[in-house]
């Protein structure tokens, strides 16, 4: 270990008094409002996290990024940090330019000094970090559905830190790291990522790895965006917290890192391990299936169970970090303790114990009982306040279909028995209701129709998110923003998409509304089904064919479903 260990690392801040004067500046400069992704990445660019970048990926870095994970000067670095923006937005820059960065609130953030332009090849980005150009990875899933389709590179000037009003205390940028782990001595430390809550096995695990490298500990929990599903980040921190207490003080400490994962198994791995030496830590606990998004389309896992050990191992002396490989760590009932599952030489005489993921999720969802020896009662209290049964949980029910398919008759009387029922504040967003209230001015362009699936899909998730049912029945002609709304939902709560099977023949026939006549007559543009598309739901929960059955039955068949998905029904 060399005396400059934990000396200070490069960060992209300029001085409060140039912050000052540029931030006047910069008002008059173009800006690009951040999403949260990119408020993430440019954090950890500003603060040295992502040492040694100095902005967004030029095309340049970026072209050896994706290709052999080094930049151009040969650095290794395995995950394109990129500023994506809008075609619209990129018309307007020209390389040279400062652009001003912005907040959500509008706040400037950081000015970014244009060097390159350009168009990214996004299924290759996809092929050769993520491993396959396939959208059941989530990164994938937002490299082509949420990204912009142009990249911005060039050299960041820092004016402030993003502001975070939750777990300021918990929050620490490299150098105030640094500065702790010199105050206290600490030369030799170990961090556990994670993204989930940790239970006893996590605990049992860091406990072990820290005890077997000698080196002190540091819970390095993810806090800015982590796999959509997740358990949010505040109530992980509020188990964090609580498990705190359980590992010596004097030789573990927590702090929390504002990265936005991409869930990229083995590249990810190391991606990780520089932002942990950025942070001054010396030793990195990769687990099995680190960083892993879970299977891909085929249903088969993205990456093999060591493949994140093994691309760490390859790097470890170049990053100047050491793994400690993460043992999986099960329950011996026997002798009432965790063990590393490959070191219990009596296994067929003993009973091993565990609890999945699926498992948990399960048991919390339906309220079932999670043992001591799986979990802290303290950490189970905190997970089953925020996630009580599904019973008692919001969700969305998404018809969709053709006007006149029936999908407002039955929203209506799918509303009326859930309330007949109580339990749960409901509320319909009818499509024509909508357009009324909420969409007043759009028309029935794509750009216009996808606004009003949005906003739709917006105050659906927030309905869902504070526990009450959202009844939704536009037309919602594109699957992409229906799958988009899908995500949104499901952060909180279930999506329950309905396709209103009514065949355009049988709308057309029905007519209710007069409007098909007029369709066929040319004087309604773009009309869904006859001169306008509708892309047939590949997957919904449910298919309800309207023809020669009444409104009830179908209202009960949606009933039915959501029993069977354990929505609805004894809590
Ligand atoms: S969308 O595509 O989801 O935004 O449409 P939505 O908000 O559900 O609105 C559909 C209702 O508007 C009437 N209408 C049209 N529909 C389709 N295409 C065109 N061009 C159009 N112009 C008006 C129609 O009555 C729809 O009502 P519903 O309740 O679906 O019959």
């Amino acid at each position: 270990m060399t005396a400059t260990l934990h000396s200070p690392i490069t960060e992209l801040y300029v001085s409060a008094e140039s912050a000052q004067k540029l931030k006047i500046e910069a008002g008059e400069m173009p800006s690009w409002d951040l999403t949260a992704r990119q408020i993430c990445d440019l954090e950890l660019l500003m603060n040295g996290g992502f040492n040694p970048l100095k902005g967004f990926l030029s095309e340049a870095d970026y072209n050896g990024v994706v290709e052999n994970m080094r930049l151009a000067d040969g650095s290794l670095w395995p995950m394109p940090i990129t500023l994506d923006v809008s075609e619209k937005f990129a018309e307007g820059i020209a390389p040279g330019q400062d652009i001003a960065l912005r907040d959500p609130e509008g706040v400037i953030l950081a000015i970014l000094n244009v060097t390159d332009k350009y168009t990214p090849n996004k299924a290759r980005e996809a092929e050769k970090v993520f491993g396959a150009d396939d959208v059941a990875h989530p990164a994938v899933n937002y490299l082509h559905n949420t990204a912009g389709p142009v990249y911005l590179g060039g050299p960041i000037t820092g004016l402030q830190a993003p502001i975070h009003y939750d777990f300021r205390a918990r929050r620490d940028t490299p150098n105030e790291l640094r500065a702790y782990f010199r105050k206290m001595g600490w030369r030799k430390i170990v961090a556990f990522q994670t993204r989930n809550p940790l239970h006893r096995a996590h605990q049992e695990l860091t406990f072990r790895a820290a005890k077997e490298s000698q080196a002190n500990l540091l819970i390095h929990p993810v806090v800015g965006m982590t796999k959509p599903g997740d358990v949010d980040h505040f109530t992980r921190v509020r188990c964090y917290e609580a498990v705190l207490d359980k590992y010596p003080a004097a030789t573990t400490h927590m702090s929390l890192l504002p990265l936005a994962m991409r869930m990229a198994g083995p590249r990810e791995a190391v991606w990780h391990g520089l932002i942990r030496k950025n942070h001054g830590l010396t030793h990195f606990i990769v687990g099995r299936d680190h960083a892993g998004p879970g299977s891909n389309s085929a249903g088969e896992d993205f990456y093999g169970p060591y493949d994140a050990q093994d691309m760490f191992r390859e790097y470890q002396d170049e990053m100047g970090i050491e793994m400690v490989p993460f043992k999986h760590m099960v329950y011996v009932q026997d002798r009432a303790q965790y063990e590393p599952a490959d070191e219990i030489a009596d296994k067929n005489d003993v009973t091993i114990l565990n609890i999945s993921g699926t498992e948990l999720r399960r048991r919390l969802s339906e309220g079932l009982e999670i043992p001591e020896w799986f979990s802290f009662p303290e950490v189970v209290a905190e997970l089953r306040k925020t996630k009580p049964p599904r019973a008692k949980q919001g969700f969305t029910v998404f018809f969709t279909g053709f006007s006149g398919s029936g999908k407002s008759t039955i929203a209506n009387a799918l509303m009326v028995k859930l309330m007949e029922m109580g339990g749960r504040p409901t509320t319909l967003l009818d499509g024509d209701l909508v357009r009324k209230n909420l969409s007043s001015e759009l028309g029935f362009s794509k750009e216009h129709r996808d606004l009003n699936i949005r906003r739709i899909g917006y105050v659906a998730s927030e309905i869902t998110k504070n526990g009450g049912i959202a009844i939704c029945a536009p037309i919602a002609p594109y699957a992409t923003t229906r799958r988009a709304v899908r995500e949104e939902i499901e952060q909180f709560g279930a999506y329950v998409e309905v396709h209103v099977a009514t065949s355009i023949e049988e709308c057309e026939r029905r007519d209710r509304k007069g409007l098909y006549k007029l369709a066929r007559e040319g004087k309604i543009k773009e009309f869904t089904g006859i001169s306008d598309p509708y892309d047939v739901p590949e997957n919904p929960e449910l298919r309800l064919d309207t023809e020669g059955t009444d409104v009830d039955f179908c209202a009960q068949q949606v009933l039915l479903k959501l029993e069977s998905m354990g929505l609805i029904g004894s809590e």
